[in-house]
């Protein structure tokens, strides 16, 4: 059996894992739960992902897990990729788990909402807050002045090596990027941080999924 992902072909959270899989070459079958039907809160779907959000996936064994950062860790973890550093080197490992720290609590926060009042709730029809978009692509830009200085010692946000940390961005900061926030290519204000997203954005695995995840994999 294929491993299933279960999620929808834009949604920022099943590229996520996406991109993983394409890093990892790991065939795979995407099944559409469709976010404007509201498929993710159905009971069926629930039973899977009890928070009635994608993605989730069922593995070539029958094992389920949702998250899309511990889908991540998990294929990678089962891969022994490098892109996540095994506990037993145990520094290099507290670095990785700084750096995907640092990816949750001052990245995915302010650029989730950025997207959140100027993507998604337009799309929706509903109105959207301008207020809590400026206040956090503020915020944001604050926190990428300190990705600056720690890009400007090191290649990757763990170290001299991309691990799943700096993919973690990619969907976030792909799409603010797309509607205009120019953060992340700012090369005068913020040349570390623009040479480490040129780098990270411009990998094949990225490249394959940036726009949607395909229904299968290219393998
Ligand atoms: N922390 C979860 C977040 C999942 C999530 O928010 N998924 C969004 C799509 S990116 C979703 O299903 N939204 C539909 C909804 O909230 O009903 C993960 O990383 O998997």
């Amino acid at each position: 059996m294929v491993l299933k992902v279960f999620g929808f072909p834009t949604s920022t959270c099943t590229r996520r894992v996406g991109v993983v899989l394409e890093e990892l070459n790991i065939p795979y079958e995407l099944i559409v739960v469709s976010l404007p039907k509201n498929e993710q809160k159905s009971a069926a779907f629930l039973e899977h992902q009890p928070f009635g959000v994608v993605p989730y996936i069922v593995d070539d064994d029958g094992y389920e897990i949702y998250e899309s950062r511990a889908i991540a860790r998990y294929l990678a973890a089962k891969c022994g990729s490098s892109l996540l550093p095994s506990p037993s080197d145990l520094h290099k490992w507290g670095k990785f788990e700084q750096a995907a720290s640092i990816e949750q609590s001052n990245f995915d926060v302010f650029a989730a909402s950025i997207a959140a009042e100027r993507v998604f709730r337009p799309a929706k029809g509903l109105t959207s807050d301008e207020n809590i978009a400026q206040r956090h692509t503020e915020a944001l830009a604050a926190k990428l002045d300190v990705y600056d200085v720690i890009l400007s010692r090191q290649r990757y946000l763990a170290g001299d090596e991309c691990t799943l940390a700096d993919l973690f961005h990619l969907p976030y900061g792909a799409m603010i990027t797309k509607i205009g926030i120019n953060l992340l290519e700012d090369e005068s204000r913020r040349p570390h941080v623009a040479r480490w997203w040129k780098d990270i954005s411009s990998r094949d695995s990225w490249q394959k999924v940036k726009d949607n995840l395909p229904l299968t994999s290219s393998q």
